[in-house]
């Protein structure tokens, strides 16, 4: 008797900011692993996400979305993404609908499939997201308007968001990836450690509670993880993060007035950092400020970028 193929590779998601990667990456996974928020540029750094069944293994790698970079820290941001990319087996390029005459955004996409994918020189499958904001006739004519323009391997629509046409995207990726047994075991579903997920939750928070400036000047690092539990059943583990801002007005802000706005950021990422590791945490948040952090190597690599 045969024995049935199995596949398994990496599957590199890119797109602009706000094109759902990472809506996608947790609705594939059925687990939220990489933050997302209504803001651009939420994601700073590479993400894995391994997906298993029974014919294949595929290890997603949801990335910072590409701009035009305005200062250090975005340079680093598409660093990743461009590092990201050689690891691919295939790519997935996430173009959301937009409204519009024609549909999608002509621009970036060109720019995307020239300057991005083409010297990369993998396999490009081109996945239209947010197919939930137009009608049947629009998706037809928005893939052939794709397909003609930059022929990729394939073209199909999908929503990250109500988790339509992931089931035909899963069957698309698989063709591409080498057919070989599995590199991870069934129950991961990242590489990466709990403490940066830690540190992804605080920094969802910070985008999701405050305005349109202090999130983007916001890094957060975990300085102490204290896993008490292990030890003793009866104590909490103990988190210790320092929240790094650019301003003291910055530091006002996320305090808030008597601290009422950081004690709202501690409640709410405490919560879902609870949710995430299945036990009860303390949380403490320290304030540092560090004048212009996103300008400085120094800084940057000293945050992991
Ligand atoms: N209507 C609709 N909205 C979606 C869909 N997928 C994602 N969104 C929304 O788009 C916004 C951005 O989603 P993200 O997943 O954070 O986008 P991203 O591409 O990871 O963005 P960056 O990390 O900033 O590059 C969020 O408000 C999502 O809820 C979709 O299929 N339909
Ligand atoms: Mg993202």
């Amino acid at each position: 008797m045969l024995t049935p193929s199995f596949s398994c590779g990496f599957a590199v998601i890119v797109g602009a900011p706000n094109a759902g990667k990472s809506t996608l990456l947790n609705k594939l996974l059925r687990c939220k692993l990489s933050i997302v928020t209504p803001k651009p540029q939420t994601t700073r750094k590479k993400i894995t996400g391994i997906y298993h069944d029974e014919r294949r293994q595929i290890v997603f790698l949801d990335t910072p979305g590409i701009m035009q970079p305005r200062q250090k820290l975005h340079e680093s941001m598409l660093a990743i993404t461009r590092q990201t990319l050689q690891e691919a087996d295939v790519v997935i390029a996430l173009i959301p609908y937009t409204k519009g005459p024609s549909g999608f955004d002509a621009e970036f996409s060109r720019e995307l499939f020239e300057s991005w994918l083409k010297p990369v020189s993998k396999p490009v499958i081109a996945v239209l997201n947010k197919e939930d904001l137009v009608s049947p006739e629009e998706r037809k004519k928005t893939e052939g308007e794709i397909m003609k323009r930059f022929s990729p391997a394939g073209v199909l629509s999908v929503s990250a968001l109500n988790g339509t046409g992931l089931e035909k995207l899963v069957h698309t990726i698989t063709p591409f990836l080498p057919m070989t047994e599995a590199l991870y075991s069934e129950e991961m579903l990242s590489t990466a450690p709990e403490r940066f997920f830690v540190s992804e939750i605080i920094r969802e928070k910070i985008f999701l509670l405050y305005g349109k400036e202090v999130p983007y000047a916001t890094e957060v690092v975990i300085d102490e993880f204290r896993e008490q539990h292990e030890t003793d059943p009866s104590k909490k583990d103990l988190i210790r993060c320092s929240i790094i801002v650019e301003r003291d007005t910055q530091k006002q802000i996320l305090i808030g007035n008597r601290g009422s706005a950081l004690k709202k950021l501690g409640q709410a990422a405490r919560s879902d950092i609870e949710e995430l590791l299945g036990r009860p945490v303390f949380l403490e948040l320290f304030i540092k400020v560090r004048p212009d952090w996103r300008k400085k190597q120094s800084f940057l690599k000293s945050y992991g970028y």
